[in-house]
């Protein structure tokens, strides 16, 4: 039969344990969210990403999902030079006695993130709710990938039963069933890595 996953990675990831990965999810249908967050961590760490370089953070619906992952971005990178400035000014301080600008209490280095993982969980109703959530929600977390080079990776289920969606979350009754969370975490680790080589 036709596989409809992706054939695995080429390459195993040396460099995961080095990785910083988001993952922003929505709370609508929240037993398929939890089935997701949960395979995406488990790929994740099973990859070598370390639990403490996992950060989550949820949002109301997937509606959201575009903003919070551009700012969760924009947060990280900010964080990531302020932590930079600190440790310049306690190098400063340690090489020439001077107090550098920042002080001496350097808070532990913390990367921006490498890549994120948006995962909401859309079912379809019986207005046009869903249409619009679903293509505004995929075309913006498009559009924060390409806009901050860092990969977002769909996380999006768009189903059009809940049979469906518990199918894709690895739930559920039918022999199909697969939970996507774990290719997402895979996706995440292949592209995070691939693109800091490219840098
Ligand atoms: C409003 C709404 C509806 C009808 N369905 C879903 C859904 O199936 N999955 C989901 O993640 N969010 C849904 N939402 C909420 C919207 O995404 C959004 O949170 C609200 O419209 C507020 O902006």
């Amino acid at each position: 039969m036709h596989e409809r996953r992706p054939a695995p990675a080429p390459t195993s990831f040396p460099d995961a344990a080095s990785l910083r990965v988001g993952i922003v999810h929505a709370r609508w249908n929240t037993e398929c969210i939890d089935a997701l967050v949960k395979g995406a961590i488990s790929s994740l760490e099973k990859a070598g990403v370390k639990s403490e370089n996992i950060v989550i953070e949820s949002v109301p619906g997937s509606f959201e999902l575009p903003i919070a992952t551009s700012r969760l971005i924009a947060a990280s990178q900010i964080q990531a030079s302020s932590n930079a400035n600190d440790l310049m000014g306690s190098l400063i301080e340690a090489t020439t006695g001077n107090a550098g600008t920042t002080g001496s209490d350097a808070k532990a280095s913390k990367q921006s993130l490498d890549a994120v993982i948006s995962i909401g969980v859309l079912i379809k109703g019986s207005t046009m709710h869903f249409e619009y959530i679903s293509d505004s929600c995929c075309h913006g977390l498009m559009r924060v990938g390409l806009d901050t080079g860092v990969p977002v990776i769909l996380g999006v289920l768009t189903a059009l039963t809940e049979e469906q969606a518990l199918e894709r979350s690895g739930l559920g009754q039918s022999s199909k069933k697969h939970n996507h969370g774990e290719d997402w975490g895979t996706a995440a680790v292949e592209m995070a890595t691939k693109t800091k080589t490219w840098a």
